[in-house]
């Protein structure tokens, strides 16, 4: 009921103006003044208003990358990392040597031109030079980044994992689980049918591929060595990330999604570089999948390859896992 009221008198509100705009343009009409008449002065302050604002839009584009720059892509850590951060960085250089000049331009322009008494305004139709220049340069300029990325987009998508080390990441509300597929490289088959018990991921005892698979509750990865991670989903949308290594993939609940990737830069490694002891590499929950989803993350640690088969030495497989 109350809502009802406030729409009304919202409405009330609006009909009252536009019927006192009405009467204010009736009463200037039989006086037989111009309706709106506007003076030099305030086209002068309007047109320096709009110049005041559009440079200070442009210097704090230019302070926000100064101050936030750093947050946009992080130097990568992983191998196809390395050509996405530099189609992103010609692409962004771009834009913004475009946007440095012809944002200024227009602001400046719209201040000098702004409206005079005795201003005339110079009438050209057609100008078959400029039409030429203004259509091929962004032509050329956009075919060029468009094969650039799909040229980089076929690299990271479609990459040769014929050796690459095979393991799942299994999601849902709101944890991760790690599977490795162990000796055979051979993950077993799952399905969510058979969850139960101890077997959260669903993996199918009967199926031999299974025995030496190892289900951990971190990730370990050998530093240069290429993995292919697969990813699947038990209740909704999730979606796997990794920033620092510039993967992300979503996992989708009835179907498997995979991202073949190389890490070349060890946990130890990164620490040294970002000077930073507490660092550690995470894979995240990109997707809003619920009212937990903002803790939804596992520890991800990039080590050396005996440091890595160390620590999968102490884990145990699935068939001493169930046998228990
Ligand atoms: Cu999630």
């Amino acid at each position: 009921m109350e809502n009802l009221l406030t729409i009304l008198i919202s409405l009330l509100a609006i009909i009252a103006l536009v019927q006192l705009v009405r009467i204010f343009e009736l009463a200037t009409k039989l006086k037989g003044q111009q309706e709106i008449e506007i003076s030099d002065k305030e086209n002068h302050y309007n047109g320096l208003a709009l110049l005041i604002v559009g440079f200070g839009f442009v210097l704090f584009v230019a302070y926000s990358f100064k101050l936030w720059g750093h947050l946009i892509l992080p130097e990568s850590a992983s191998l196809h990392g390395i050509q996405i951060k530099l189609l992103w960085d010609t692409t962004m250089y771009l834009i913004l040597f475009v946007f440095f000049i012809t944002q200024p331009l227009l602001f400046w322009f719209s201040y000098k031109y702004r409206g005079k008494k005795n201003n005339k305004a110079l009438y050209q139709t057609h100008n078959n030079k400029l039409e030429i220049i203004w259509t091929s340069i962004p032509a050329v300029v956009l075919t060029a980044l468009v094969v650039f990325g799909l040229k980089t987009w076929n690299n990271v998508m479609v990459p040769d994992t014929s050796n690459a080390m095979v393991m799942e990441v299994y999601a849902m509300q709101f944890n991760w689980t790690a599977r490795y597929s162990g000796e055979d490289n051979k993950l077993g088959d799952a399905n969510y049918t058979l969850i139960g018990g101890i077997n959260t991921l669903g993996v199918d005892i009967n199926d031999s591929a299974s025995s030496d698979d190892i289900i951990t509750r971190e990730i370990h990865l050998p530093v240069d060595e290429q993995v292919l991670m697969k990813f699947r989903s038990q209740d909704v949308i999730h979606s796997a990330y990794m920033p620092h290594l510039g993967v992300q993939m979503n996992c989708v609940p009835g179907m498997s999604t995979q991202f073949a990737f190389t890490p070349i830069k060890t946990t130890s490694e990164m620490r040294k570089e970002l000077k930073n002891e507490e660092f550690d590499y995470v894979l995240l929950c990109n997707k809003i999948c619920g009212s937990a989803h903002y803790n939804m993350q596992i520890k991800v640690i990039i080590e050396t390859k005996q440091e890595y088969l160390e620590w999968m030495s102490q884990q145990d497989n699935f068939n001493t896992l169930i046998s228990r």
